[in-house]
């Protein structure tokens, strides 16, 4: 307990997995997606397996919210291109139809109370400006957000301005010596991604800092590294993860890593550091395991846990070193696995579907927030009405549009976020 009545707990808040959801190839520098391009996608298994990591997390007593799939395809957008789904070129309709937003991750940068000029968790939505299909999610993004987080406790900005790329939670890392005392926030920007773009523009970093009224002398902004972005490391959650005083990153995570790491001893003298070594991890197998882009979690008994995805324990480099590390005395004394391959496969992993607000439940709209019997709920929905497979030449059928539509407008009349149903 702190500042008074009120209870900081860090809730994660999970998207969705969005009716639509499909391999369309649309992320260049994401090496999973680019390679997936094309294959049979399974939304209802995908969407299904995103409630059970939800499920997997409130039994280790963690706290769990959710952001809804968005309205796909975007008309609102094509409208604004001057064109309409049905005559829209091929690869508009691809971009007008992802469910992109189900990595939650990108869809906000989060300062928690704890750490603003004025008392108020900020949340400033990203503009993912660099990406055309993922360009366009800010809006319902902002509209769900202004919903979940009305409390006057809260404030919810509109994006930094393109062309400032800024792709939210994915390129920033808060720690604190506890999830109720003041943290350093730590932005990560990348320059240059040798052939891959760099997706987060330092003045979009610094701008959502100033925003929030961030303590300059708690407030970091470190360089990816060039090798990383080149080795599909394009947002730096995939190559490094924090919570609570832990650092957990690969070596080749950050361009001037002594700096940084020296930089965050002197803000926080209690950081525990945990770098994993290229000799032991390469960047190949730390990115095409996803390993760091893990929920690390502090449990009720005070543990810290690493959630990976399966195909980091499918990685003999990565179940190694996890192994060692569990039989050392080192930080994560617990690894659990969870199944979001269909995530995966696009190149988003358990941290990538999740938002993490460190706030009063109470202050939430209870629709953003969910227990086991509102999973179930939730899961009826996605059973009768996700479709089961979306092969990438159907895209622009009529009937696949009316199919996703419909989901989404069910999932909305169960939940009772039927405002949020045309936005
Ligand atoms: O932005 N994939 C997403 C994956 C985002 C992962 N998020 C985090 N690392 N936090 C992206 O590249 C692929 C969609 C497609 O190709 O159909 C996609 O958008």
């Amino acid at each position: 307990m702190s500042g008074g009545d009120t209870r900081f707990v860090e809730i994660n808040f999970d998207g969705i997995i969005g009716p639509s959801h499909n391999y369309a190839g649309l992320s260049p520098g994401n090496l999973a997606a680019t390679r997936n391009r094309g294959l049979t996608a399974y939304p209802r298994a995908a969407a299904l397996q995103g409630i059970a990591k939800m499920r997997a997390n409130l039994r280790l007593g963690l706290t769990q919210g959710i952001l809804l799939p968005h309205a796909r395809p975007d008309h609102a957008w094509l409208a604004s291109l001057a064109t309409e789904y049905a005559d829209a070129a091929p690869h508009l309709q691809a971009q007008a139809m992802s469910a992109s937003a189900m990595w939650a991750a990108n869809a906000a940068t989060v300062s928690p109370a704890l750490d603003t000029g004025d008392g108020r968790c900020h949340l400033t939505v990203a503009n993912l400006a660099t990406m055309p299909h993922r360009s366009h999610e800010w809006p319902e993004t902002l509209a769900q957000l202004r919903i979940a987080f009305a409390h006057p406790g809260f404030a919810v900005h509109a994006p930094v301005p393109a062309p400032f790329g800024d792709e939210g939670a994915a390129n920033h890392m808060r720690l604190a010596a506890a999830h109720d005392a003041p943290g350093v926030e730590v932005f990560v920007y990348g320059i240059s991604g040798g052939p891959f773009p760099a997706r987060q523009h330092p003045d979009a970093s610094y701008a959502v800092a100033r925003r929030h009224g961030l303590n300059p002398a708690r407030t970091l902004f470190v360089q990816q590294s060039e090798e990383a972005i080149a080795a599909g490391a394009f947002h730096n959650d995939v190559v490094a993860v924090a919570n609570g005083r832990v650092l957990f990153a690969h070596e080749h995570a950050f361009a001037d890593k002594a700096r940084f790491y020296a930089d965050l001893r002197a803000a926080l003298p209690e950081v525990e550091i945990v770098e994993v070594p290229a000799a032991q991890v390469s960047l190949a197998d730390a990115i095409a395991s996803y390993l760091f882009n893990a929920q690390l979690v502090t449990l009720p008994s005070g543990e810290t846990a690493l959630i990976i995805p399966e195909e980091a324990r499918e990685t003999p480099s990565v179940w190694a070193w996890l192994q060692d590390h569990l039989a050392g005395n080192g930080p994560i004394r617990r690894v659990e696995v969870v199944d979001v391959r269909q995530s995966m496969a696009n190149g988003g992993g358990p941290a990538c579907l999740r938002l993490r607000v460190v706030a009063d439940p109470a202050t939430i709209d209870p629709r953003f927030l969910v227990d086991e019997a509102r999973l179930d709920l939730i899961a009826a929905v996605i059973e009768a009405h996700w479709p089961e497979a979306i092969e990438a030449h159907t895209i622009g059928d009529a009937a696949l549009v009316a199919r996703v539509e419909a989901a989404r407008r069910a999932l909305f009349e169960t939940l009772g976020t039927v405002e949020l149903i045309d936005r």
